[in-house]
Order: structure tokens, then C-alpha cells, then sequence
């Protein structure tokens, strides 16, 4: 559970990070399932470091996975930042490669939506940990910011006189076994990291109150198929599993129901 002022750090700055979550022991054996389905997704090939691999559907594809989406150090915390009847969006399990620009999830900033990010090794500000822009998730800061997605485009490009790394930000650095928490609204990047820099992330939405919420869900699953064709190397017009999909897990189940009732595959 998060404390009254974990949950005003998070409203207020748009993040939380919460440390040592999870055991050495557990995190050597989610780091294990990390490896495994990375590597079945390019076929036990090795990893050429040419560009980002991302398998969406990510927790989906191993029960160990499957089950952080329903463990209360992450569940709770969910529970109270974007209140009962929240919805799954979905999870990707990631080797970066290069920087990440300046750049929110989004920008409906009256739909809530939280990424929860496991950083499986130690990542420094230098060398590839999240920085978040605190606040960047409200107006008017979110839109002051648009500018950085020219230099996301192109890297030369200077729109508040700085390189990318140089933009005022908090570096989240990180542990495995810390879990951060932010808004996806959020403006974030990464800088430094080493290739092959493994992260995977899942990704919520409060219960959608208007069809702008629904249209945003829509769009996002459109979006997460075609990083599938894009980011995966094993092809499929999927992205979820069935197992995950039509599970029987109570907490699971809740929060699957509207991407079932939308006919997200
Ligand atoms: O770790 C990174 O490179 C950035 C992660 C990110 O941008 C995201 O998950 O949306």
C-alpha cells in the first residue's frame, strides 16, 4: 500500500519509485523469465544490437510473469492511484538500444494511466535510468514541453537551448527489485544505457468513464500491434494471450473484461 504522502508525490510529481519491492530471489527468477522470452521471440538467436527488441504481451507468455499483475505490492498501489475498476493495457519486455528522447505516453491528460517499469539491472543517470520532467503531467508544463518531440525526431535539434540530456529532470535511478510507478502523461527519456539495456513495463488505465477513453484504448491497441510487426522479430496479429485474456484469476479477470468486450486479441 502506498502511504497518504507516497500518493501526494505521485499526483503532485507524476511519479513514485518504490525500492527493494521484490527479493534478490524473486528478481533472479523474473530476470530468468525476462531472458527466456526475449530469446524465444528471436528463435534463440543472439541479440544483434541493431535496434530495440520489444515482445508485447510480455507478462502474458509466463505464469511467474503473469502473476506481478495481480501481486499486491503492484496491485494495491494501482488500486489507490487510478481507483477500483482499473483496466489492463498491456506489457512490453524490452532490450533498448541508444537513447530514449523526451517524450510523454500520451497526452489525455483526463485519463488516467500508469506505467509500472522494472529496470532489471543497476541503471545510473548516466547510464540509462528513467528521467522524468517532475510535474510535466498537468498543464501548462505538459504542453510547454512539446518542442522536445522535434529534438526526440532529431537529436541536433536544441528547442530550450540544451541537448537532451541536459533538459532539467529527477534521474530514477534504480536497483533491481525497485518498481517505478509514473503517469503517463508524464514527460520521460533515458540516456546513456548500455545496448541490450532490459526493462519491461506494464501499462493501466482507470476504469474509461467517456468514449474518448474507450477511443483511446482503441488506439493504443492499434498502436501496440503495430510494434509488434515493427519491434517484435516473431510475427503475429496479436497482442495478447488467451491464457492472460480469459483468465480465471479474480483481480486478472477485472481487469481484462473491457479489452474482451472491445475484441482486443
Ligand atoms: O527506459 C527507456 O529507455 C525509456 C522507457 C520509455 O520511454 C517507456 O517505457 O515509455
Amino acid at each position: 500500500m502506498l502511504t497518504t504522502e507516497q500518493i501526494a508525490h505521485f499526483e503532485t510529481f507524476g511519479f513514485v519509485i518504490r525500492r527493494q519491492c521484490f527479493s534478490a530471489t524473486e528478481m533472479a527468477e523474473i530476470s530468468r523469465a525476462f531472458d527466456d522470452v526475449l530469446t524465444a521471440d528471436r528463435k534463440g538467436r543472439p541479440f544483434d544490437g541493431a535496434s530495440r527488441q520489444a515482445v508485447l504481451g510480455f507478462i502474458e507468455k509466463r505464469p511467474l510473469l503473469s502473476g506481478l499483475a495481480e501481486d499486491d505490492r503492484i496491485y494495491q498501489p494501482l488500486e489507490q492511484l487510478l481507483g477500483p475498476g482499473f483496466v489492463w493495457i498491456g506489457s512490453d519486455g524490452n532490450l533498448y538500444v541508444g537513447d530514449t528522447g523526451w517524450h510523454p505516453d500520451g497526452s489525455v491528460l483526463d485519463y488516467g494511466r500508469i506505467k509500472v517499469a522494472f529496470y532489471l539491472d543497476r541503471v545510473t543517470k548516466d547510464t540509462g535510468c528513467l528521467r522524468v520532467i517532475p510535474g510535466s503531467h498537468q498543464l501548462p508544463l505538459h504542453a510547454a514541453l512539446d518542442p522536445l518531440l522535434q529534438q526526440r525526431a532529431d537529436s541536433n535539434q536544441r528547442p530550450f537551448d540544451t541537448d537532451g540530456p541536459g533538459v532539467p529532470s529527477f534521474p530514477l535511478e534504480s536497483q533491481p527489485g525497485d518498481v517505478v510507478f509514473f503517469n503517463q502523461n508524464l514527460w520521460h527519456a533515458a540516456f546513456g544505457g548500455k545496448t541490450g539495456r532490459r526493462m519491461f513495463t506494464m501499462n493501466f488505465g482507470a476504469q474509461p468513464s467517456k468514449d474518448e477513453h474507450v477511443d483511446f484504448l482503441k488506439r493504443v491497441y492499434q498502436s501496440n500491434l503495430k510494434h509488434v510487426e515493427n519491434m517484435q522479430y516473431t510475427q503475429s496479429a496479436r497482442v495478447y494471450e488467451d491464457a492472460f485474456l480469459y483468465s480465471q484469476q479474480p483481480r486478472i479477470k477485472g481487469m481484462v473484461g473491457k479489452l474482451v468486450e472491445l475484441g482486443f486479441k
